[in-house]
């Protein structure tokens, strides 16, 4: 039988990034640490009474679920408990934590998440997720907003935990994309995807039509192209769409496909956040050798101006981002 790698032995024997930020191990413990307690509970949600609204709405005015909350919670108290971890920002937090730690030379690291991704899923069992990005602070002594507004090109790690049929670490350190799942009985995130590369080519279409009416002429324009028939081309694309971005993504890294949260004429920067979404998946989507896009041009250079800033995204295969992108 094969020998069974983990997380932690990989990141000590494979990463070559450690290296020369060997910090980030321990960020990734604590990642380890509390996205293990969110994958336990969301399993049991039903079981343990957490199910549902929190009944208040997070800074963007969406509802908060229970489970957003009490993941958020988890994933700061985690890496607060870390000296390298300077301190973090949140989808669900209006302003950024600085730890007491930022104050010394060894914490060095930020952290930005989404903790829960998808949550309109949570109370009917769907596949949902934690996305997060490591950056390098580019402050000394206390944080600045500065250190939070930083292009996705500056990311030295990114990844996502999917909570679905099974727990999937994801996670990319510049070097390539590799994937770990969650062995429930051991509680360790064991190696089960190495080296994930995105097919260039594929027939997924993931996208809400439910906005058709609000999608500018080019988004229309593709998805009308996507739903010809040509057999030469694989045509008509199958539509899958989940509503959980991580959900959506994780499928199409590993079968390829499209993922579109394009502008609408209601929102037109999108839905997704820059620095707790499109950039960490983007980098991820980059690293497994697919394309990213906001329309316009490369998703990884904008320079944030706001913690919560939001940008259309299309991003997978790249042929078929190819295509979109030579709609105009
Ligand atoms: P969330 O972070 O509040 O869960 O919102 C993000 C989610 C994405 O996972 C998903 O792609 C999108 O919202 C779905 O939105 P819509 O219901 O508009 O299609
Ligand atoms: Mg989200």
């Amino acid at each position: 039988m094969q020998t069974k790698i983990n997380l932690d032995q990989f990141l000590v024997n494979k990463e070559v990034t450690l290296q020369t930020e060997p910090g980030l191990k321990e960020i990734y413990y604590k990642l380890e640490e509390a996205t293990k307690k969110i994958s336990h509970v969301v399993n049991h949600a039903a079981l343990v009474g957490i199910l549902g609204k929190a009944d208040k709405e997070n800074v963007q005015g969406e509802e908060v679920m229970k489970l957003d909350e009490l993941s958020n919670d988890w994933l700061i108290e985690s890496l607060k408990s870390s000296k390298y971890c300077a301190g973090v920002a949140s989808e669900e937090m209006e302003d950024f934590i600085s730890f007491d730690q930022c104050q010394n030379e060894e914490a060095k690291y930020i952290v930005l998440f989404d903790p829960l991704d998808g949550s309109s899923n949570i109370d009917t069992c769907s596949a949902i997720g934690t996305i997060f990005s490591i950056y390098k602070r580019k402050s000394k002594g206390e944080l600045l907003l500065s250190d939070f507004l930083q292009k996705g090109n500056d990311i030295l790690s990114a990844g996502y935990v999917i909570y679905g049929s099974s727990t999937i670490l994801v996670y990319s350190m510049g070097h390539g994309v590799n994937a770990f799942t969650l062995d429930h009985k051991e509680g360790e995130y064991i190696l089960s995807h190495e080296k994930i590369q995105t097919p260039t080519s594929s027939t997924i279409l993931s996208i809400s039509f439910g906005y058709y009416n609000f999608y500018e002429k080019r988004v229309l324009d593709f998805c009308h192209w996507c739903l010809e028939e040509d057999k030469a081309t694989n045509r008509p694309l199958t539509q899958r769409y989940i509503g959980s971005m991580v959900a959506d993504i994780h499928r199409n890294l590993l079968k390829g496909g499209i993922f579109l949260y394009p502008a609408t004429t209601k929102s037109p920067n999108g839905k997704l956040r820059l620095q707790y979404e499109c950039n960490p998946l983007s980098f991820i989507q980059k690293q497994a050798g697919g394309k990213y896009t906001n329309g316009i041009s490369d998703i990884l250079e904008i320079v944030p101006t706001e913690l919560h800033q939001r940008v259309p995204i299309a991003l997978g295969s790249s042929d078929l981002v190819d295509k979109y992108l030579s709609f105009k």
